[in-house]
């Protein structure tokens, strides 16, 4: 058998490193996609190092670089923008990565590192335009107050994004009508529609225009599809479609395989896309071997996943429910993925044990 590539490891047990990392960082409990906006709490969580402790009243947003009027404001002058309100699909780029084989060493998620809140706080666009970015701008690099080592390369968390995707960026300083936990960025973050996860910047507090690309760690090193000898290909951008489903009836504590009585049962789930609105949601019960459509749920937003749900008349007996989207690009989530390095971008179809049984009363 040929060795694990180095940063992976192969088999199942996890590492007491990972483990640290997923007592730390949590993802959604499943049943909590009952929610159009996800409860407060319930929300996935990733914070690289540690979480910054943030005065909002000395805090200050500092916008320069290669601008004609550098700009200054507080959290006051910020909630005197206009303020803009809506739903946005959160979804970690490590999504699924647990669930590759061998395993790259980081968070171990497994399908569900995914939230959605209700976001508010000013448009990017007219603050920048206020600054002046320079006729040679490229890109816009957006600087944290969360300080740690990566790859032994010490650094504030930073990213940057192309100046014409920054243009449909907020400015959030609210999540579901309040402050912003201070888990999720308190007091201003950046909100990306679309992306993954890594571009929303928490405790987001220097805008810097830039007329090179950025280079640093997040962008270049990080966040890079990796061949096994690891070499960084292509950066991580947009969230790849997945549906998941409220795994139906109850779980077994340990192994939360799910126990349901035969008959008929609605199956629902949210579907997703960086790419566009989510077209179709097909339901499997049968592991993959055939797929049937659901029936969709109006829209929540543009960039908010979309609910869907699915009659099945269950059988006595041992099965596996998926669920597969489509996005209106014509991305289709795949069965498997090809594997890379660092775990990115796993959108592979969930697949549910569940045992339908008379045994005990479930219901
Ligand atoms: N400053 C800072 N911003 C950050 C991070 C971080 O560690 N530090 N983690 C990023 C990653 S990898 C993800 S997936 C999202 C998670 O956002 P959430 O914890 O609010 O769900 O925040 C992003 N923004
Ligand atoms: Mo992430």
């Amino acid at each position: 058998m040929e060795a694990a590539p180095a940063g992976t490891v192969a088999g199942q047990g996890i590492t007491q490193d990972e483990l640290r990392l997923a007592a730390r960082n949590h993802a959604l409990p499943l049943e909590a996609l009952r929610h159009p906006i996800t409860p407060p709490g319930l929300h996935y969580l990733l914070i690289h190092y540690d979480i910054p402790d943030v005065d909002p009243a000395t805090f200050r947003l500092e916008i320069g670089g290669a601008v004609e009027r550098p700009v200054s404001l507080s959290l006051d002058d910020l909630r005197g923008r206009e303020r803009i309100a809506e739903p946005i699909t959160f979804e970690c780029a490590g999504n699924g990565r647990a669930l590759l084989e061998p395993r790259p060493l980081s968070q171990p998620w497994l399908t569900e590192a995914v939230g959605t809140a209700e976001w508010a706080g000013a448009a990017l666009q007219p603050l920048l335009d206020e600054a002046g970015p320079s006729a040679s701008a490229v890109e816009v690099v957006f600087t944290a107050l969360d300080r740690g080592v990566e790859g032994d390369v010490p650094q504030w968390y930073e990213r940057s994004l192309p100046i014409a995707d920054a243009a449909g960026g907020l400015l959030a300083y609210e999540m579901n009508g309040g402050p912003l936990p201070p888990q999720h960025g308190f007091p201003l973050r950046l909100v990306v529609p679309g992306w993954y996860g890594m571009t929303n910047v928490k405790w987001l507090t220097r805008i810097t225009v830039v007329e090179e690309p950025f280079t640093g760690f997040q962008n270049a090193v990080g966040y890079r599809m990796y061949s096994p000898d690891g070499v960084p290909g292509e950066p991580v951008t947009r969230m790849a479609p997945r549906s998941l489903m409220a795994p139906p009836g109850v779980p077994e504590f340990f192994t939360r395989e799910r126990r349901l009585e035969p008959g008929p049962v609605t199956l629902t789930g949210r579907a997703w896309s960086g790419h566009g609105p989510i077209e179709l949601v097909e339901v499997s019960t049968d592991d993959g071997a055939s797929f049937a459509p659901a029936q969709l749920d109006e829209p929540l937003g543009p960039h908010a996943w979309r609910g869907w749900r699915f009659a099945w008349d269950a059988p006595a007996g041992e099965h596996v429910l998926s669920s597969r989207a489509t996005d209106a690009a014509g991305n289709t989530q795949p069965l498997d993925v090809p594997w890379n390095l660092k775990g990115y971008s796993n959108n592979a179809v969930e697949r549910i044990p569940v045992r339908v049984a008379n045994e005990a009363d479930l219901s």
